[in-house]
């Protein structure tokens, strides 16, 4: 069984840029529901998968859309929680330098970001990836995440569903995104998973309770 993580702050530490009553309808009401399905259908189909990410890949390949839908969207907002932080700190490093790469500077990537992700249509995802051409921006549809494709690490990304921002911005995303990028993204965080996209541990959804580890033991 996936739990459902934590926010690791708390549901007002955002505002004003994300309202207390955005963050608890969102972890409390749409993260939690997307956990309960995917443990409501590996019980059903009588999975169980060591991980939330290989099960992805798994649900994926198998064209298992509904198993698919709702384990990435389960991983990608536990991964959305841990790219927001109250103390946000500014782009530097050699995280700022392979941005600087690739999009000229900071505000070139700025700009890239909440284009991609203001002209982006309907429902899903705007992210930042470490990929072997350097780093790029992209953004996905619905609960499409980028585990599994063509070796691209995440290092942050901002939910685009208007559930993540229509309680605070209304229809007006870019101003959302905009101040996102600028108050609450967690540049730092992005900086870890890029340092260990050459080598180390990137982020990972808590493993399940009660899995395959216990049986083994058995
Ligand atoms: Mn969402």
């Amino acid at each position: 069984m996936f739990k459902l993580p934590d926010l690791p702050y708390g549901y007002d530490a955002l505002q004003p840029t994300i309202s207390s009553e955005t963050m608890r309808l969102h972890h409390d009401k749409h993260h939690a529901k997307y956990v309960e399905t995917v443990n409501t259908l590996c019980s059903k189909e009588q999975l169980t998968p060591d991980s939330l990410e290989s099960l992805i890949l798994e649900a994926r390949s198998s064209r298992q859309t509904k198993l698919f839908n709702n384990a990435a969207q389960a991983w990608n907002h536990a991964f959305f929680w841990s790219c927001m932080t109250p103390d946000a700190h500014p782009l530097d490093g050699e995280l700022a330098a392979q941005i600087a790469q690739a999009f000229g500077d900071v505000k070139g990537f700025k700009d890239k970001f909440v284009q991609e992700g203001e002209g982006h249509f309907g429902s899903g995802w705007v992210w930042l990836l470490a990929t072997k051409e350097g780093l790029v921006v992209r953004s996905t549809h619905d609960g499409e995440n980028p585990l599994g494709q063509d070796g691209a690490t995440p290092l942050i990304a901002c939910d685009l569903w208007e559930h993540a921002y229509y309680v605070d911005y209304r229809n007006d995303r870019k101003a959302y995104l905009g101040a996102w990028f600028d108050k609450v993204a967690d540049w730092r965080f992005a900086a870890d998973q890029l340092a260990a996209a050459k080598g180390g541990e990137v982020w990972r959804y808590p493993a399940p309770a009660g899995g395959p580890a216990l049986r083994r033991q058995a």
